[in-house]
Formats: C-alpha cells, structure tokens, sequence
C-alpha cells in the first residue's frame, strides 16, 4: 500500500489528530514536517496544515486540506479500523462531538497558547525549532517574535480576548472534568473504540495537555486519565477493537450526555450567532454565551460546519432522529438542527 505523504507539524493540533487516525487505522503515511516539504509538491489554495498529497480520479497529486471530510474520504478509501460508528445516529454524535473538538477546543487552544506570556515565551521558542533548518539563538529569537506577532493578531478570529478569556477558560475546565469522569468507566468518547470525535478531541488536547504551560498544568492536576488518554491515542495501532465496541445510541451512559450537554451550553450559542452574522454580513459576532457577553470576528468556514451537521441531522431516519433528540434533550442543541 503507497503511503500517503502529509505535510504538518507537531505544533498544530489538526495534524496531530490526523497522524494519530493514521496510525490508529494502520494507513501508511509519510510526514513531513512544514518547510521540508519538495518545491515541486502541488500546494493547498489555502495553506493549513495538515496538507495531504492525494492522486485524483486521472492520477494527478493535489494537495489536500481540511481534516474532517479527510476522514470522511478515508473511511472510504481504506477499509478496516473505521472510526465513524456504523449506527447513524451514534455518527451524528461523533460528528458533533469532532466539531466541538476542532471548532470550539481550539480557541482553548489558541487562547492558553498566545494570551499568557509564559505560554508565548515557551511557544514562541518551541514551534519555530520544529522548522527546517537549525537555529542559532538570535534567529530562534527573531523567528519566535515574528511567529507568535502574527498568531497573536489572529487571536481576534478565534474570539480570544478580556470579554471571552473567562468563558473560554470556565468551559476548558469543566470540559476536562467531564472527560476525567467518563473515563473511568469508559476507554472513549462512544465507546470501546475511538471515533472521529476522539481524534478531533485528541487534536486539541495534544497542546493544551502536553504543550502548553498553564493548560497543560491545570489538566495535569484535575486529570490523570485525560493525560494519560492524550499519551495513549497518541498511537493506536496497536490496539485491537471489536465490532461492537459503540455505545447503544439508545441507552448513553449519563457522562456521555454531560459532556454534550457542556458542547451545547457553549457552542451551539456560538455556531448559531456566528451564522447570523455571516448571513447578515456583520462585521463582528455579538452574542451572549454561559451568561457573559460573547464578541468575535464573524467565521465563515463554521457557518459551513453548522450546515454540515444541519445536513448529517436531515438525512437521518425517523428512529435515529428520535434517537439524537432524546440524547440532546435539555441541552443547548435543542432547535439548532431542525
Ligand atoms: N479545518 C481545518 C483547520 C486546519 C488549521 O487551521 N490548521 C492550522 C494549524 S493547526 C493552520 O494551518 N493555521 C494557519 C497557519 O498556521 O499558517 C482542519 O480541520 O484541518
């Protein structure tokens, strides 16, 4: 089997949630860490990482982003090992679940990392280190200023700032804390197998657990297990999974449907105003999450990521829609769908 050549970095979470599902899956794959890639490698529209290099339907390599439908594309493309559950509405939920994960997570992610300075001194000398070439202590210096400016002038996008900061940081919290408590009874999120939910999760956490300095001190205190969770899904392939390793969509376990209960407490708010204000052509999203007030840059790729649920969620039969309702019952996720 060719091995599929990706290119990333250790530092961006999206790219450690997709080399995990490569070794969880057991697809061969080549990493090559951003900067190091061939000048000839076709390039992304736009340049996020992780960029696959994919054949298309004649043969042509095209360079590839954006994980979510990736996996999608995967499921299909390999078989064995899938990671979206075969019930279809046990796979809304994961859907939901990897969402959160990349969409909401992230700004935990992206505030922890550039809003304290013990964060940014340490990222700042971190991520350029993992690029291309050695560095001697003033260009380390100079790139890590230039880096962590041009981050920390996109923290407006991810709606990180005084207003927010709190919000953010209360939700991380209490996301960890739920997390800790299903797994004491449970390896993942839906079951005894890990879904594209897992590994969205696992993204995010990959820094906020392991990288980051206050983050990844806090989780370290109030979660052992999520730690540990984030050290073991960090390479999956060698763990065996049976078919029946999901959940009953129709009997969850009550730590499951806290944790979506806490997505629907504050992304749903989000996914719902910023859509608004896409639509309207607003110039900031204004709108008020867990109680406190809530202003961000509008986002159009997450007007698309509430479409896409809104799709997932209209395609699905009578008794799987009863089936999403009833696990969504009370949370802020009731009327967002249909
Ligand atoms: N929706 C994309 C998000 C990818 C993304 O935003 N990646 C970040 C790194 S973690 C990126 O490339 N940011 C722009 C940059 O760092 O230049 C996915 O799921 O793959």
């Amino acid at each position: 089997m060719e091995s599929l050549p990706l290119i990333g970095a250790p530092g961006s979470p999206y790219t450690r949630k997709m080399v995990a599902l490569l070794r969880y899956r057991r697809i061969p794959y080549r990493y090559i860490y951003r900067g190091r890639e061939p000048a000839d490698w076709p390039r992304a529209k736009v340049p996020l990482l992780p960029t696959f290099i994919l054949k298309d339907a004649d043969g042509t390599a095209q360079a590839v982003t954006d994980s979510t439908p990736l996996i999608r594309r995967f499921e299909s493309a390999y078989a064995g090992r899938p990671v979206r559950p075969p019930s279809p509405a046990l796979a809304f939920l994961d859907s939901l679940l990897e969402d959160y994960g990349d969409e909401w997570l992230t700004k935990a992610m992206f505030h922890y990392r550039w809003a304290y300075q013990q964060d940014i001194d340490h990222a700042s000398g971190v991520l350029p280190s993992c690029g291309p070439a050695p560095l001697d202590d003033d260009s380390l210096a100079a790139m890590g200023r230039a880096f962590s400016g041009r981050q920390i002038s996109r923290l407006r996008y991810v709606g990180s700032n005084e207003v927010t900061g709190p919000v953010i940081e209360d939700s991380y919290v209490r996301f960890v804390d739920l997390l800790e408590a299903h797994l004491k009874s449970h390896r993942f999120l839906l079951g005894d197998r890990p879904g594209a939910g897992d590994f969205g999760v696992y993204g995010q956490l990959t820094q906020l657990a392991h990288m980051d300095p206050t983050p990844s001190t806090l989780t370290e205190r109030r979660a052992p297990r999520v730690y540990a969770w984030v050290w073991t899904t960090d390479d999956l392939g060698g763990i065996e999974v049976a078919d029946d390793g999901w959940l009953d969509p129709a009997a969850l376990p009550e730590t499951l449907l806290a944790i979506l209960a806490e997505t629907g407490r504050v992304y749903a708010p989000l996914l719902l105003a910023n859509a608004a204000a896409v639509m309207a052509g607003a110039q900031s999203v204004e709108t008020t999450i867990d109680g406190k007030p809530w202003s961000q840059q509008p986002f159009v790729y997450q007007a698309k990521c509430l479409g896409w649920l809104r799709e997932e969620y209209a395609a699905l039969g009578e008794t799987d829609r009863a089936l999403v309702d009833k696990a969504l019952a009370g949370t802020g996720w009731v009327g967002v769908f249909g």
